[in-house]
């Protein structure tokens, strides 16, 4: 029996979702990519998800494209970029729930997009991203020219894309690639400790300051302030908004994990 190319798994409000060709680091294959991208939209779309998880099984993240499976494809560059890696990037930063890239290996090519894509950015000690396109002579795809300028400028993202060089853990850490460091050792159980955290708090909230933050990424001042000022009142009229307040005159943690009735 063949093995899938991607392992499901919920618990606790957490969706995990593994990369499963870990003889070939994770490298992607368009039915990785597809049942990826279904994944991500039906965990989406599933009231009992509330945070959603992106790793690699065994050493890899993922290498980026399997390069074994080009020649001979019957589409464009263009064509399989917009028909695979960009509904894939979408599906993620449109994703009302917030997603974790947690990088527990080497992150190559498209796969180090997939490493930058997410909200939160979790890496194992001994994880590493390299831009390695310009070793084939490609350009950084799959949102990488996006992410990459704005977390660490144009010109370092430039020397990283041109020179492929790789970034250890230490390093993203103080490039702000990633958020948090783990031993490879804890590694996953740190990620599901950080997702459940995530996962107690307010999910429409957080739903409408990812909306806001990624307007806000290429949007005028003036027009982030208005969309704030509309956002902030879906955010108020939900019950968790009265829930957190009155949690707070009664001294107590506030519960946010009760039916939702207002989440879509
Ligand atoms: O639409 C389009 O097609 C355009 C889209 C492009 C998106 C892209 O991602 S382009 C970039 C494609 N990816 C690469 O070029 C990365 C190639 N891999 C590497 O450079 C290295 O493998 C790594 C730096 C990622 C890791 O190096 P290392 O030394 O830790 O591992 P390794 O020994 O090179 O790889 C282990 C195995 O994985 C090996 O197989 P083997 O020899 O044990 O049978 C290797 O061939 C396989 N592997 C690694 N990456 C890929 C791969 N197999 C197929 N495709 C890969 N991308």
């Amino acid at each position: 029996m063949t093995e899938p190319v991607l392992l499901t798994e919920t618990r606790a409000g957490v969706r995990t979702l593994t990369f499963n060709r870990p003889d070939k680091l994770n490298a992607a294959n368009d039915d990785l990519l597809l049942t990826l991208t279904r994944a991500v939209t039906e965990a989406d779309a599933d009231a009992a998800v509330r945070v959603i998880v992106l790793t690699g099984a065994g050493r890899g993240f993922c290498a980026g494209q399997d390069l074994g499976d080009v020649s001979g494809r019957d589409m464009t560059f263009t064509e399989h970029l917009n028909a695979t890696y960009n509904p894939l990037i979408r599906a993620i930063r449109g994703s009302g729930k917030p997603v974790i890239s947690a990088v527990n290996g080497v992150a190559a090519g498209a796969g180090a997009s997939l490493a930058l894509a997410g909200d939160v950015r979790l890496w194992a000690e001994s994880a590493m991203l390299v831009e390695v396109f310009s070793n084939i002579a490609l350009i950084p795809d799959s949102g990488s020219t996006w992410f990459l300028p704005r977390l660490v400028g144009y010109h370092r993202a430039f020397e990283l894309m041109a020179l492929a060089e790789k970034v250890r853990a230490a390093d993203a850490l103080k490039l702000g690639l990633c958020e948090q460091v783990y031993p490879d050792e804890t590694f996953r159980a740190e990620v599901q400790a950080y997702a459940e955290r995530l996962a107690a708090r307010p999910a429409n909230a957080l739903k409408l300051t990812k909306q806001a933050l990624n307007a806000a990424m290429t949007s005028s001042l003036d027009d982030a302030l208005d969309l704030e000022a509309r956002l902030q009142q879906v955010a108020g009229d939900h019950w968790e908004h009265e829930e957190g307040v009155t949690a707070f005159k009664e001294k107590r943690a506030a519960n946010f994990q009760s039916e939702a009735p207002g989440l879509s």
